[in-house]
């Protein structure tokens, strides 16, 4: 199955990446550019030989078609994966004034004393978060990160552009175009995004009915974030087909530095040890049109049997 793409670029990067330091201070194996292919007709490209969670990917997909990037909303939805990062501007602001937070992502994993602090401090901002709403509005921002590009990127003249919106107008107006583009880098707001992003631009292609998407991923965490961005990008593609009335055709997946951490690194031998399965199938509630109306109940992932989740830590 096309798990198998992912599957070797595991075993490519464990083979022929190089060692690279990073920002997080912990470590990678590192390769920069390549390519993958996932003809989503074959079946949903969600990992079996770990189990993900389709949920999580499609709140975070729901949340950036929204134009949203508080993570106010993730949390209502019981989604954590953007925390770290919200977390990481609130303990660094001048309010905050508990116990010091600095290096909270690798001093966790090496101190027990200090995780069980850290814990404590983030089950509380996420209450504060979730409880008190002029709270969020200052420490659950993201800054303009995905959703914001996506939906209202500020122009020169004080307007914004909904870049996802007109690219879906004109896949049903111009199929053939060769601009249908989405861009989430925007080297002007860059510097105030608690997180550059990662999915850097994304363009869509229409040819013999069916609607394939390719994306440019400028940087790829490839034991944590490359499934959820694989699984994320082939929803995305399955949603828009829908609504354009196309069927999907291929999720195309560039990377530029695809890394390893290091202390991914027994996990991803348990992983490669694992025979995958049958990939799930996709249906789509057939009563809804407008991608931007869409909610989890109108999500039916059909015949999921994955081997059990791998725990592994995130480098923040
Ligand atoms: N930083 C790094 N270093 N790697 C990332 O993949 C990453 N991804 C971000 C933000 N910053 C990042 C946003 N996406 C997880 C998955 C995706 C994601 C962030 C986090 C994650 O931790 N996944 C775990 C647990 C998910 C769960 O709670 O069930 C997993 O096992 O997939
Ligand atoms: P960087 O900004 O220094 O490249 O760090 C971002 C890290 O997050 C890097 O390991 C890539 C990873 N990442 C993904 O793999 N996918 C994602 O969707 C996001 C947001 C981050």
């Amino acid at each position: 199955s096309s798990e198998n793409q992912y599957l070797q670029l595991l075993r490519d990067v464990l083979k022929n990446g190089v060692r690279k330091e990073d920002r997080t201070g912990t470590g990678t194996i590192s390769t920069f550019g390549y390519q993958m292919r996932f003809p989503l007709s074959e079946g949903f490209p969600l990992l079996t030989t770990k189990r993900v969670s389709f949920k999580m990917i499609a709140s975070e997909l729901f949340w950036f078609m929204r134009g949203d990037t508080n993570i106010r909303y993730l949390l209502q939805n019981n989604n954590n994966i953007w925390n770290e990062w919200a977390f990481k501007r609130w303990v660094e602001s001048s309010e905050y004034s508990g116990p010091d937070m600095t290096d909270f992502g690798l001093r966790s994993q090496r101190d027990e004393t200090f995780a069980e602090a850290y814990k404590l401090e983030m089950a509380a901002f996420k209450s504060k978060i979730l409880e008190d709403e002029s709270f969020a509005e200052r420490y659950g921002e993201l800054g303009d990160v995905y959703g914001k590009q996506w939906r209202a990127w500020k122009t020169a003249r004080g307007e914004t552009i909904d870049q996802l919106g007109d690219v879906i107008r004109t896949i049903k107006s111009n199929p053939d175009s060769r601009r249908l583009i989405v861009s989430a880098w925007n080297p002007e707001d860059v510097p105030t995004m608690a997180l550059p992003p990662c999915h850097t631009m994304f363009q869509f292609y229409v040819a013999e009915g069916k609607l394939s998407c390719q994306l440019y991923q400028r940087s790829g965490d490839i034991f944590l974030g490359i499934p959820f961005n694989i699984a994320s990008y082939a929803l995305l593609t399955h949603l828009v087909a829908h609504e354009c009335g196309l069927e999907v055709g291929d999720f195309v997946h560039t990377l530029g530095d695809a890394h390893i951490y290091s202390n991914h690194l027994e996990q991803i031998e348990a992983q490669l040890s694992r025979e995958p399965k049958a990939l799930p199938i996709l249906r789509i509630n057939p009563d809804k049109c407008s991608v931007f109306q869409f909610e989890l109940s109108d999500l039916l992932l059909e015949g999921y049997d994955p081997h059990p989740a791998i725990k592994a830590p995130v480098a923040v």
